[in-house]
């Protein structure tokens, strides 16, 4: 198949592009660097050291393995980058990944808040526009995220949900509480997508993806230079991933608040399983198809203490700090999500074990001269001022 993977530099688009490179798909990647001048902008990096660019990192992958992997460095949002991506290339898959995709970042400022949205909503719209115009049977696999949903008080549906109403009936999309402006721009995308499905006519899979951990992948270990990138620091960092390294430079793990935050977790090896699968069993024409992909929903201090007893097995003594949430969200809530489509589709979950976390560590402890300890704490809150405590209700 000719996908086009739009974020091929990031932490999960790399690793995609090389999974479905390796399995016989002809791919091509964009990509304008975002992540990396974000991290620049603060002077923080990937723990991880990683090619210098994506031509690099397509050099290096032909060389290991002999298979390509077509680039483009450029802007989505910049109209004259996305048209001959569309209009020579013909993709029959577009797997975008190619968001600012961090919560925190999204609350700095005013402008990071309008960055975000203005990159993440108006690049999505020119896909669609460039889907209309040149290839309209390609599938579009869009990287949405859980936090579409927020914390509601009843389960969450694949999205959609069957609403009763005075007497009548009808399918809607399921209601959207998004966590941080970042997520909104997320629900702004969906929004935009599914009208596109039933109005244009596209074709497209919303991938309501839960919060991903995990270093490396079967392709990235192949050779140093096909490493993922690992972010720990408090804007680009998820929470696994921020405490594995957390408990290898013995800073203590940085619970936010009661740490009773439950969010659906996957491991980035079933992130491209999920990918793959999405997109060999496309959506029909003008369908707008939502899967939520994770496998497993776990709290903070789930996460804490499955870190703290890897860590005793592992010789390392781990402390657990519960410090000021410098977010806005619910530490104690009901949490259930549906996730059911994916594993239909033939999905075969890797669970978190202590095992997994152990061999985290490994990676983590070949690279910590690198870690950049004044990156970990939280500096960006939601709300300014001295925090305001969120009554939970329920
Ligand atoms: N948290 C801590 N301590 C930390 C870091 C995070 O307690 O040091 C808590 C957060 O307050 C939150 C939970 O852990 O309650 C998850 O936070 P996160 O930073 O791992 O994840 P989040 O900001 O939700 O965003 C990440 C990705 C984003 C993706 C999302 C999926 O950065 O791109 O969309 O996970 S989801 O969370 O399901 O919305």
């Amino acid at each position: 198949m000719r996908i086009l993977v739009l974020g091929g530099d990031g932490y999960l688009g790399w690793p995609t592009a090389m999974y479905l490179s390796a399995r016989g798909h002809e791919v091509h990647t964009v990509d304008d660097y975002l992540r990396r001048r974000a991290h620049r902008e603060a002077g923080t990096n990937s723990l991880t050291p990683i090619a210098e660019s994506l031509p690099a990192r397509a050099d290096a992958w032909h060389e290991v393995t002999g298979y390509r992997v077509g680039v483009t460095e450029g802007d989505l949002t910049d109209w004259s980058v996305v048209e001959p991506l569309f209009r020579d290339l013909q993709p029959e898959a577009v797997i975008h990944y190619g968001e600012m995709p961090s919560a925190p970042y999204s609350l700095i400022s005013r402008e990071h808040a309008v960055f975000t949205q203005y990159n993440n909503v108006i690049n999505t719209l020119n896909v669609l526009w460039a889907m209309r115009d040149f290839t309209p049977d390609a599938h579009l696999v869009k990287l949405g995220t859980m936090g579409e949903y927020g914390t509601p008080n009843i389960d969450i549906e694949e999205g959609w949900i069957e609403i009763h109403h005075n007497g009548r009936s009808d399918r809607l999309l399921f209601p959207k509480l998004p966590g941080s402006l970042y997520h909104a721009s997320k629900v702004h995308d969906s929004t935009n997508i599914e009208f596109a499905c039933r109005v244009l006519g596209l074709r497209a899979t919303d991938l309501n993806q839960g919060v991903v951990y995990g270093i490396e992948t079967e392709e990235s270990r192949l050779d140093p230079r096909l490493a993922t990138r690992f972010d720990y620091d408090e804007l680009f960092g998820t929470a696994l991933n921020r405490f594995c390294l957390q408990a290898v430079i013995g800073h203590p793990l940085t619970v936010y608040g009661k740490g009773g935050q439950t969010r659906g977790y996957l491991n980035i090896i079933d992130t491209l399983q999920c990918v793959e699968l999405a997109t060999i069993n496309p959506a029909a024409p003008g369908e707008f198809r939502v899967f939520n992909q994770f496998t497993e929903q776990f709290s903070v201090n789930d996460l804490a203490e499955t870190v703290r007893r890897a860590g005793a097995e592992y010789g390392l003594d781990v402390k657990v700090d519960h410090i000021e949430n410098p977010r806005v969200e619910k530490e104690d809530h009901y949490y259930n999500a549906k996730h059911t489509k994916l594993l239909d589709l033939g999905l075969k979950p890797h669970l978190l074990s202590d095992t997994l976390v152990e061999s985290v560590f490994a990676v983590i402890e070949r690279h910590k001269d690198r870690a950049i300890a004044s990156a970990i704490l939280p500096k960006t809150k939601w709300r300014p001022g001295p925090l305001v405590k969120e009554t939970v209700s329920d």
